[in-house]
């Protein structure tokens, strides 16, 4: 009996900690898939094929090194349906002396697992996940006696760490830490985005695809065309496509939103990174290499690195320090169901159309259009924040409740009060038309404030200030809009009003997707 190394599906990667020592004479290497984790939220069926077929490829991997693996299958007769169900039955296949993981992404997870030990009757060692730039007991620190977390001050701390885009006497690159204000520009007519990485399913993919296809019908979400890498081979050659194809733009149009273009100059590499394909360390120094050697502009280089080194390592931070408690709060009182449309697209609203189409058919939407499409209408709306985390922990294919939930409950829907972000980053139709092409192509006039054509997010807009005026007046950042609130006309504020009450009313709300086709 040796050690049993049990490796979860968002942890693919060959260095994870939980392999670190491994006797390939003594040694199992566990992989489970298993029901519970596919059910738990209605996934997209991409985001489970992807999922399934890393791990398939990844056990594969490591029987080619000569590894000895226990890979349980979603339909394997017998199989338990959950972690801690395949964990003890493997414990009685293969008597270790004891076993090991790695931390894990969820909390949902983590409470179960400290009770795996007890449960199994060998001692189980969990090891950190130090995938990441920063462990939460040095996020700890960095947010200890701090009053308020602001990305930024933490995103400093963190350049100075690694080095990463620093002068060799310890200066930011280019004089500025951040050059976020150089990320805005809405697309030109004529440049045209770069076409999407695509890697064709091969056989071990194509089992799973028709496992996906038959057991899980009716969720949300196309399971084809399936363009995933599935190991980290196709991983790194899907990033290398961005850096050759896409990164030179990535600064300028980070926030630019275009019809019929879902990935624009994006990287496309959340997914990856979540379950273990690529390492964010190489992929920054990737990307800083690249500026080095005058390739790709400051502001591509900094705003790339920005995201990964400052808001993802933010967000893993922000939640393992404040879960359980903080998925519970309701800062502004938010408790609308979820209207119908989210699941099935169908609204005559072209951007959220857009969007929700998009996530249909990739289980993707780059950051402005969650957070400023369906996160802003979800914000404006007073959407429940636990059904709208569920849907976006469902329907993306990077969604990992230690990244979705911060971006949603606190940057989103400001659900947390102010702790993730300054302010909420409400807004009207305006900004979506400045930064798209949607509102052209809309029903709506996006210049209209009030009136059966006006954009809804205008009178959502104006109305959700006046709904959280004790909340939000207060709030140093509010206070030019709230001047310009109240220089509105008293019956264009009673119109706002109704216009808003009518809106609201008129929102259906539907049952999300069965769970599944089979128990
Ligand atoms: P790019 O725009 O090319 O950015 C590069 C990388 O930076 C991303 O791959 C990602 O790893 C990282 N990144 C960028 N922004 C963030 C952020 N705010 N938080 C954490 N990492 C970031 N990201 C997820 O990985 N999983 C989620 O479940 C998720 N849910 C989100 C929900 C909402 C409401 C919002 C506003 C953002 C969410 N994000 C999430 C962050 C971001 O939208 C995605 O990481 C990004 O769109 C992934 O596409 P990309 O790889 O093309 O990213
Ligand atoms: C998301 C997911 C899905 C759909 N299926 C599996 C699975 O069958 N087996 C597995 O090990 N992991 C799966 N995952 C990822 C887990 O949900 C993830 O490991 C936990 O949420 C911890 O982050």
């Amino acid at each position: 009996p040796g050690t049993l190394r049990f490796v979860l599906g968002d942890q693919l990667g060959r260095g994870i900690s939980s392999l670190r020592g491994l006797d390939p004479d003594a040694d199992t290497v566990l992989l489970a898939e298993v029901a519970a984790e596919t059910e738990y939220v209605p996934h997209h069926p991409k985001k489970i094929a992807l999922i399934l077929a890393a791990m398939r490829h990844f056990s594969a991997g490591l029987r080619a090194e000569g590894v000895r693996v226990d890979h349980v299958r979603l339909d394997d007769p017998g199989n338990s349906g959950s972690f801690r169900g395949e964990l003890l039955r493997a414990v009685e296949r293969h008597r270790p002396d004891r076993i090991v993981v790695t931390f894990p992404g969820e909390w949902r997870v983590w409470t179960d697992m400290k009770g795996w030990e007890a449960a199994a009757g060998v001692p189980v060692e969990i090891r950190d996940d130090d995938r990441f730039f920063c462990p939460p007991r040095r996020f700890r620190a960095w947010a200890a006696g701090r009053r308020q977390f602001r990305m930024e001050f933490f995103y400093r701390e963190m350049r100075r760490e690694t080095g990463l885009l620093l002068t060799p006497d310890g200066e930011p690159e280019g004089g500025a830490w951040n050059y976020d204000a150089e990320n805005r520009r809405p697309l030109p007519r004529g440049l045209e985005p770069p076409p999407r990485f695509s890697e064709p399913p091969d056989a071990l993919t194509a089992e799973v695809l028709a496992l996906v296809r038959a057991r899980f019908p009716d969720r949300f979400g196309e399971l084809e065309p399936f363009r995933f890498a599935v190991t980290a081979a196709g991983a790194e050659a899907a990033f290398e496509h961005f850096v050759r194809h896409a990164l030179r733009h990535f600064g300028d149009y980070q926030d630019a939103m275009a019809a019929g273009q879902d990935t624009l100059f994006h990287a496309v590499i959340s997914p990856y990174l979540n379950i273990g394909l690529l390492d964010p360390r190489t992929v920054c120094r990737r990307v800083e290499a690249e500026y080095r050697a005058g390739r790709v502009p400051l502001n591509a280089a900094e705003g790339f690195i920005r995201q990964i080194l400052g808001w993802r390592e933010y967000v893993r931070g922000l939640y393992w320090l404040r879960m359980p408690a903080y998925a519970e709060t309701n800062a502004l009182g938010a408790t609308r169901d979820l209207p119908g449309f989210f699941w099935t697209g169908e609204t005559p609203m072209t951007c959220l159309r857009q969007v929700i189409d998009q996530t249909r058919r990739e289980a993707y939407a780059h950051h402005i259009q969650r957070l400023m499409v369906t996160g802003n209408f979800a914000l404006l709306a007073g959407l429940a924040p636990r059904q709208v985390e569920d849907w976006y922990l469902a329907v993306y294919a990077d969604a990992f409740e230690w990244v979705e939930l911060p971006n949603v409950h606190g940057m989103v829907l400001h659900a947390d009060g102010g702790v993730m972000a300054s302010k909420p980053y409400a807004a009207s139709g305006k900004y979506i038309d400045r930064m798209s092409d949607y509102c052209g192509r809309c029903r709506f006039d996006v210049r209209r404030t009030t009136g059966p054509d006006a954009c809804p997010l205008n009178f959502l807009y104006w109305s959700f200030l006046m709904d959280q005026r004790e909340r939000l007046q207060g709030n140093p950042r509010m206070a030019m809009i709230y001047r310009t609130l109240d220089r509105m006309a008293p019956a264009t504020q009673d119109a706002v009003r109704a216009d808003a009450a009518r809106f609201l009313a008129g929102l259906g709300t539907a049952d999300p997707p069965a769970p599944s086709a089979q128990p």
